[in-house]
């Protein structure tokens, strides 16, 4: 075990802040992340809150502002449990930092992707608790963990549309994978927004604020934006270009690893394909020679409309360098771009570009 009680191979890229992903063969044939192996992308200290005296606060354009203990959400309102796979707008950022360096952020390989069951109440029923008033268009959600990338250091927040968070699959989220939510995750209670980017999925949850306007919270009106390749993002204000709110299509090839090296002859190649809000993976498209040639992967079915699937196609691969690549298609018929030099940007978010794995294959010691 390593830190917060993940696995000993995490790949670590801060110890404090906490950021760590998991070795992308762990999360091969898993439909369900172990939480040992789900990855952790945390901005400032982990918070250790006392759940007796923890309270979430509802206020802003509602009729009836509540303030609800664990006690009080569990008795008020239906637990619901949902299948939802977690994505950082960061994954796969390694990809980009190979076209040009990011300075300032971390590396993330294609791990900064996990699923959980997370147990708890919709977010939408207790915003009926505590209706709606006019003007309602936003909601906000505020954490104690203070970080200092923001400048003066503030506590994290986000915010997404009342449309979205009052969609039956946004949780208010006490357990994951059946166990009381562990403090690396967000104890006692976070948000669960599936199909958008893991920074809305706020963890240790103090306040729900419903608003006209996105959260002024630096991590939604500042970070987790893409700027293009020329911005500055050191003089980029809140508001500047685009918010990022829905997971955008992509995939991943989780065994073999890039660097790897295999036996030649039949061999399993497995990844993890996702389409997030709004749409599902379609199809899965992987070429054992480097995009010579394509073959469709078999999908198993995800574990629910929110979660990645997993593909698997078996090639009889050659002797020497091959370069495995993969390429999801969505069901708006909509493939994901091909070069990640095409979408490289300066906070070095959402590289959705074809997954490529880099073998030898040979005879001997694999
Ligand atoms: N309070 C708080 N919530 C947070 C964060 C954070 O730093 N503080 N990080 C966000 C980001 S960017 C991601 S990707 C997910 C990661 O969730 P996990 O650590 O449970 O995997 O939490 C989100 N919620
Ligand atoms: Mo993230």
């Amino acid at each position: 075990m390593s830190s917060w009680g993940k696995r000993a191979d995490m790949l670590e890229h801060e110890s404090d802040p906490y950021n760590a992903e998991p070795p992308l063969a762990a999360l091969a044939g898993q439909p369900v992340t172990a939480t040992d192996t789900f990855y952790s992308r945390n901005h400032g200290p982990v918070p250790d809150i006392d759940p007796d005296a923890w309270r979430l606060v509802v206020d802003g354009l509602v009729h009836t502002p509540l303030e609800l203990s664990l006690a009080d959400l569990a008795a008020r309102f239906a637990e619901r449990t949902l299948s939802a796979t977690l994505q950082c707008a960061g994954n796969r950022r390694s990809g980009l930092i190979a076209v040009r360096d990011i300075p300032g952020e971390d590396p993330w390989q294609g791990g900064a992707t996990s699923t959980a069951t997370w147990t708890g109440v919709r977010l939408g029923d207790v915003l009926t608790a505590a209706g709606l008033a006019g003007g309602a268009a936003q909601v906000c959600f505020a954490a104690p963990d203070v970080s200092s990338l923001a400048d003066p250091p503030q506590p994290y927040g986000g915010s997404v549309p009342v449309a979205k968070a009052t969609s039956a699959e946004v949780l208010l989220a006490w357990a994951m994978n059946g166990q009381p939510l562990a403090r690396v995750h967000g104890a006692p209670l976070r948000v669960v927004v599936p199909g958008w980017i893991g920074a809305r999925s706020v963890k240790w949850l103090t306040r729900i604020t419903v608003t006209t306007q996105p959260s002024d919270n630096y991590f939604q009106a500042t970070a987790y934006r893409l700027l293009p390749p020329d911005a500055d993002p050191d003089s980029a204000g809140p508001g500047d270009w685009l918010s990022l709110g829905p997971v955008a299509l992509n995939c991943e090839v989780l065994s073999p690893c890039d660097g790897q090296r295999v036996a030649p002859g039949p061999t399993t190649i497995t990844g993890y394909a996702y389409a997030g809000e709004d749409r599902a993976v379609a199809r899965v498209d992987v070429s054992p020679d480097a995009g010579a040639t394509w073959m469709q992967a078999h999908l198993d079915a995800p574990d629910g409309p929110w979660t990645w699937q997993h593909w698997r196609l078996d090639a009889d691969l050659p002797l020497g360098a091959v370069q495995i690549l993969a390429r999801a298609w969505d069901t708006t018929g909509a493939l994901q771009p091909e070069h990640a030099a095409d979408l490289w940007n300066p906070k070095g978010y959402v590289n959705n570009s074809w997954a490529c794995a880099r073998l030898t294959v040979g005879a001997g010691p694999t």
